[in-house]
Parts: C-alpha cells; structure tokens; sequence
C-alpha cells in the first residue's frame, strides 16, 4: 500500500537580502522545479523529502517577502510551523545581531517547544566575510537553536543537508509527539 507521507510546515526568517529565498529556491529548484509563488508578503515552496527510514514527507516551506514590516502579514505566516530557519550573511553581522529579534518576533506566534535551526549564508565570499564560524555557533547556542549550518546558496554548500536533516528532526518529534 502506498504511505501518503507527511506535510510540515517550515518558515525561514531573517533579514532582508541574507539569501532566504535563494536557499529555499536552491533547494527546491534541484528536487522539483515547482511550485514557487509568490503571495501576499510570502514566497511558498513544497519539497518531497525522504527521510532514513524511507518514509516520504513534504515539507511546505515559506520565507517573508519584503512586506515582512507589516505585522499583520506575519501571524498566518507562522501559524502551524514545525520549525523555524532564522538565516544570517556572513558578510553582515547586523543580520547575525538581529536574529535575536526575529525569535522574539516569532515567539509571539510559535509554541516554545517549535523547533530552530540557524544558518550561516554567503560562505562563497570568503573576502568579505566578517562574521566568524565560532561567532555564529555561539550565538545559535545562545538562541537555542537545535541545528547550525553554513551555507552557500551560491555554490550549493550544505543546503541538501539542512533541509533533510531538518525533516528526519521534525518528523521525529512529531512521532513523538502523537505517541505521548
Ligand atoms: P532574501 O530572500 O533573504 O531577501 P535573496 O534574499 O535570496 O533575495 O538574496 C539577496 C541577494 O543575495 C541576491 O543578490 C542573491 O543572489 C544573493 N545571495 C543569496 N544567497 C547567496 C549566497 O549564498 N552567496 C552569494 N554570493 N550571494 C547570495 P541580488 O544581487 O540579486 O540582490
Ligand atoms: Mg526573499
């Protein structure tokens, strides 16, 4: 009998121009070149994942468009999310500084046990970088997060892995979750 798989919801934050859309496109366009449109204040992308034990689930993955400033965008935005993707540039350690207001932010919406994972962007400009490795690993230990990558969109660099790792850790706490 076929599984019909599993559906979760993703959201990647961040701020502008940290790479959010390209790392979701980079992903999605080498899976399944779909599905990428733009609506209100979000983009939204599917992408078929199959998880170790060779069960299929889709996650459905959306980032905040510019219209991120107008809060009333942001509630259906993170309604339902199983986990939340805080993006940082290495080039702008602005944007590392500010994910402690994007939790904050998202906070407000997400059950506390709502799983994070933070990624380190841009890694192909290696010039003009100025935020370290160990910066960025200590400041997603700080944030609690449950999973810290670099990443290039650009060049592709762990961003199969982020995606499947995140989704063999949401479908494991959801079978946890409807266990108990
Ligand atoms: P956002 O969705 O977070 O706002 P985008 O960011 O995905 O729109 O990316 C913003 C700009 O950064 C884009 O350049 C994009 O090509 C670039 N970018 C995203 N990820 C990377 C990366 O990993 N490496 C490099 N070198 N550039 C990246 P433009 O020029 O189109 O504004
Ligand atoms: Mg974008």
């Amino acid at each position: 009998m076929m599984r019909k798989g599993y559906i979760f919801k993703v959201v990647v934050v961040g701020n502008g121009a940290v790479g959010k859309t390209s790392l979701v496109l980079r992903y999605t366009q080498h899976k399944f070149n779909e599905n990428y449109v733009m609506t209100i204040g979000s983009n939204f992308a599917i992408a078929e994942v199959k998880l170790l034990d060779g069960e299929l689930c889709r996650l459905q993955i959306w980032d905040l468009a510019g219209q991120a400033h107008f809060s009333f965008v942001r509630p259906p935005f993170y309604k339902g999310a199983s986990a939340v993707i805080l993006v940082y540039d290495v080039t702008n350690r602005r944007s590392l500084e500010e994910l402690k207001d994007w939790k904050e932010d998202f906070s407000k919406y997400l059950p506390r046990e709502t799983s994070l994972y933070v990624l380190a962007n841009k890694t192909d400009l290696q010039d003009e970088r100025v935020v370290t490795l160990e910066e960025g690993k200590n400041a997603s230990d700080a944030l609690g997060a449950s999973g810290f990558w670099e990443t290039s969109a650009k060049s592709g660099l762990n961003v199969p892995d982020v995606f499947q790792t995140i989704a063999s850790k949401v479908y494991t706490l959801y079978c946890q979750a409807i266990k108990t």
